[in-house]
Order: C-alpha cells, then sequence, then structure tokens
C-alpha cells in the first residue's frame, strides 16, 4: 500500500453514524472517499459535503450521499489533503485549485482532520508555491500588490489557458521560499482587494495524519 493510501485510510476511523462529513480534493483524500464508498455500501450512514466538483463527481459514482452547505448548520468533520504541513500543523493547500471550498468548509467542521504522505511535512511552509485564488477581473493589478509581500507569482495554467477554479476564479501559485509567519501572511494577502482566499490554513487542523519512520501516526493539536 502506498502513502497516501495508508494514511487516507486511517482517516475513516475517526467517521462514525450519522456524521456530515466535508470531503475533501486530491489524490490523499482520494482513498478516503474510496473507502467511506466501501463503508457506506455495508451500511455506514453519512452524509457528505464536497469540497470540489471533482470530488462531488466521485461521492456521486461511490454512493455517498452529498448535500450542500446550504443544507446543513454545522459538519461533524472535514477530510482533506495538504501540499504542506508544518510542525505547527499549519498548511498549504490548494494545489489542485479547490482552497476557497476547503477553507469554508474546514472552517464549518466541528473538526478538520489533515491527511499528508511523509513527503508533506516540512519544517518552514514556503518551498511549495502558495495558491492565491484572485478574481479574473484586475487580476494583474492584484498580482502586483501580492508581490508587495515578496515572492514571484505565476498565474496557473491549464492546457494552453488560465486555469478557472470551481468558483470561477484565477490562481496565482506564489513561490515567497520561506513563509517565518504564516499566519501574518494569510491575513495581509486576504486584505488586498481582487484576492478571493488564498492557500495557508492557519490554526485550522485538529488531527494530521501521516507517517514517521513507515508508521502511520496520528498528530493531534
Ligand atoms: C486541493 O486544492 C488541495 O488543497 C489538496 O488537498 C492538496 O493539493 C493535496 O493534494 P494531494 O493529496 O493530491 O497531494
Amino acid at each position: 500500500m502506498n502513502e497516501k493510501q495508508l494514511v487516507g485510510e486511517k482517516a475513516v476511523e475517526f467517521v462514525k453514524d450519522g456524521m456530515v462529513v466535508g470531503l475533501g480534493t486530491g489524490s490523499t483524500v482520494y482513498y478516503t472517499i474510496l473507502k467511506l464508498g466501501e463503508l457506506v455500501k455495508e451500511g455506514l450512514k453519512i452524509t457528505g459535503v464536497p469540497t470540489s466538483l471533482a470530488t462531488e463527481k466521485l461521492a456521486k459514482e461511490l454512493g455517498i450521499p452529498l448535500v450542500t452547505l446550504e443544507e446543513v448548520d454545522y459538519l461533524d468533520v472535514a477530510i482533506d489533503g495538504a501540499d504542506e504541513v508544518d510542525r505547527n500543523m499549519e498548511l498549504i493547500k490548494g494545489g489542485g485549485g479547490a482552497l476557497l471550498r476547503e477553507k469554508i468548509i474546514a472552517r464549518a467542521s466541528n473538526q478538520f482532520i489533515v491527511v499528508a504522505d511523509s513527503s508533506k511535512v516540512v519544517e518552514t511552509l514556503g518551498t511549495f508555491p502558495l495558491p492565491v485564488e484572485v478574481t479574473s477581473f484586475g487580476h494583474a493589478i492584484t498580482k502586483k500588490h501580492i508581490l508587495s509581500l515578496g515572492g514571484t507569482a505565476t498565474l496557473r495554467q491549464s492546457m494552453g489557458s488560465n486555469y478557472v477554479s470551481d468558483n470561477g476564479n484565477y490562481i496565482y501559485d506564489v513561490d515567497f521560499t520561506e513563509i517565518p509567519n504564516p499566519e501574518a501572511l494569510e491575513r495581509a494577502l486576504n486584505l488586498i482587494p481582487g484576492v478571493v482566499e488564498n492557500g495557508l490554513f492557519v490554526g485550522m487542523a485538529d488531527k494530521v495524519i501521516t507517517l514517521k519512520n513507515q508508521k502511520v501516526i496520528v498528530k493531534e493539536k
């Protein structure tokens, strides 16, 4: 079993009958969703809230009952991957472009569980370029304001055109090299007009499921 599958499947241990479950996006939480699909077929009663159109499609194929965020007051748990996790359990997310819905759903959940293989664990965030979702309107000006905070920014591309998120926005991948103060940067970015959301998830993760010395571990806050 590969690392993504090991950590992804471990997360289902925290899902109980009757829960409303945020379903993340990406190649690690994919294994969580596959396993949940199996358990639903065996009788587990859960309701999922997908963080992307891709996850919505997958969950529907697996027969996991879904609701929208508008139909629930809160979620019991959200499970999602990450691009980087530091020792304080702060995260960079959004490599798959779903950061906005992922952050809304994580914030609406009583518990936020991150599944991350050992390659995602870092000392300091920032080697992975930080995804910043921006409105297409005025995006070049927005980029200038982002760059006033440092780094270099690349407008994300997909199949020869600008990548468009599920929310109809563009994404700049911003290479800051190192992010020593994720909380300050998260706030500063979100104060820029045109920035919709950024991929820093600060103080949000309750559990990180990863591997140490080839063993699955669950780090808790
Ligand atoms: C999706 O937008 C991201 O936040 C993913 O959760 C993150 O990129 C991790 O994806 P993988 O599990 O595919 O590495």
